[in-house]
């Protein structure tokens, strides 16, 4: 569990005006020396010069056809990666490299992934946004013992979109989410291939997450608000050579607990997709706010750049965070279609419930809370019968510490309606499963709870804040 000072949660998932991230430990140099386990920050090693490593792209991992379903073979290993220049950074891995493979799955084809726990310590795995049976969800007591195999089953009964998986073990999830346990898995379907959307190596998965490195190149777990350096597919400050056509590019900010605020310097970007998949249509954005765990896919059309130049995406408070670099035109038949489909039609909810997100700080160790308690993986709080359609009022009860948020919501996808005490933004649109609340704001959102029986989880997705005790569960009944 972590073991983080009360002002370091001070720090962390602090609002400010913009959404970003109030640095207070920048200010407070004595926290920033109390990671976990004892580990120091004695200093930070060099970043690479800006733009001299070339982005990888995760490979696709080919599956075994077995059957009518697909499977996969993953092994959860320690291991090193080259981040920072001339020093080896010790990870944990799905497979063998830190940048994780990509699974790219069909909508109601099943995939079994057998998961190899090769660490030294219980570890899961949690597909976030999948709809997945209870038992497949990766509840935080149902962990694989180290040296076990344990088979997840996805039955991929819903829409094209972006998903992605990471550890959700108990009081773990956040330490080893942050080591590297964070890969995408993607959902592909007939509609959505029909539409002419930019495919194959024209397809651009990005993971972004933040870190911080002491002197010897190892990941420090201890203040969010110090963990300055961005990756992009695991490295930092990358360049990615594109030709001047246009890209689907799906970006997942895999941070722990942070907030990415985009741009894209020199190119429009073009929202086609959030968690849940396809927008009802294409909306053009200038700048993007991504929380903990949110998915973004883009069309960023660089036809309309001159070949040879360079396009940034950037974050205005972080600094550059990649570089693409326009090569020659090229031919490009793939378009983005005016509609796309529309959303599932909202059922009328039948019941209302409240939740809050806060935090206790008066003892030793901050707590979080649901609803006024820390989670216990025995109690269930909300007991819902398989079918109904909820609207659920979930609030931000941290107004006066100022921290932010983000909640998220296991076995089914939600819709925003709206916000009280702050605006609805382009980020609620679509089918989501992930949404930022700010200080003292309710997010009402409306789910319909059908598919599978069983427990689970919903939970602030800036997983430290999970980890101490922000998340509860619910049970699906007939
Ligand atoms: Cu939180």
């Amino acid at each position: 569990m972590p073991n983080l000072t009360r002002m370091q949660f001070l720090a962390a998932g602090t609002a400010v005006a913009g959404g970003g991230l109030l640095a207070l430990g920048e200010r407070e140099p004595a926290t920033a020396a109390a990671g976990t386990k004892g580990v120091a920050t004695a200093g930070s090693a060099a970043a690479p010069a800006p733009f001299t490593e070339r982005m990888p792209v995760p490979r696709v991992l080919e599956p075994e056809r077995d059957g009518g379903l697909d499977r996969y073979r993953i092994p959860i290993r320690p291991g090193t990666a080259q981040i920072l220049p001339g020093l080896q950074t010790p990870v944990y891995t799905y497979g063998p490299d830190f940048l994780a493979p990509v699974i790219r799955a069909r909508t109601g084809r099943p995939v079994t992934v057998t998961f190899a726990n090769l660490l030294d310590e219980v570890t899961n795995v949690h597909l976030h946004g999948g709809h997945v049976p209870a038992g497949m969800d990766g509840h935080p007591l149902d962990v694989i013992q180290p040296g076990a195999k344990r088979d997840y089953t996805y039955p991929n009964g819903q829409r094209a979109s972006t998903l992605w998986f990471h550890s959700h073990a108990h009081m773990m999830e956040g330490e080893h989410t942050y080591k590297g346990l964070h890969g995408f898995y993607i959902i592909e379907d007939p509609v959505e291939r029909g539409m002419g959307l930019p495919t194959g190596d024209y397809d651009v998965p990005i993971l972004l997450r933040d870190a911080q490195f002491d002197a010897a190149g190892n990941l420090v777990f201890g203040n969010p608000a110090l963990r300055t350096t961005v990756l992009a597919n695991g490295k930092v400050q990358p360049y990615f050579p594109v030709e001047a056509r246009k890209y689907r590019i799906r970006l997942l900010n895999a941070a722990v607990e942070g907030v990415f605020q985009l741009t894209l310097d020199g190119a429009p970007m073009v929202q086609i997709a959030s968690d849940g998949g396809l927008l009802p249509a294409p909306v053009p954005r200038t700048d993007l706010t991504m929380c903990s765990g949110e998915r973004v896919e883009l069309v960023v059309d660089f036809g309309r750049c001159e070949p040879g130049s360079q396009v940034l995406l950037s974050d205005p408070t972080r600094g550059p965070v990649l570089r693409f670099d326009v090569g020659p035109r090229t031919g490009d038949d793939s378009r983005v279609p005016d509609r796309f489909r529309p959303l599932p039609v909202l059922p009328r909810a039948t019941n209302t419930r409240d939740v809050v997100l806060s935090f206790d700080l008066s003892g030793p160790q901050p707590v979080g809370l649901v609803n006024g308690r820390p989670y216990d993986p025995n109690r269930v709080d909300f007991v819902i019968r398989r079918g109904t359609t909820e609207i659920w009022n979930v609030t931000n009860g941290d107004g006066a510490m100022g921290f932010l948020h983000d909640f998220h919501m296991h076995l089914t996808m939600f819709r925003v309606l709206d916000r009280t005490g702050a605006p609805m933004t382009p980020n609620d649109a679509g089918l989501k499963d992930t949404v930022l609340i700010p200080p003292g704001t309710t997010v009402r959102v409306q789910a319909t709870f059908d598919g599978f029986l069983g427990r689970y989880a919903y939970h602030c997705h800036f997983m430290e804040h999970a980890d101490v005790g922000m998340m509860a569960q619910m049970e699906i009944v007939p």
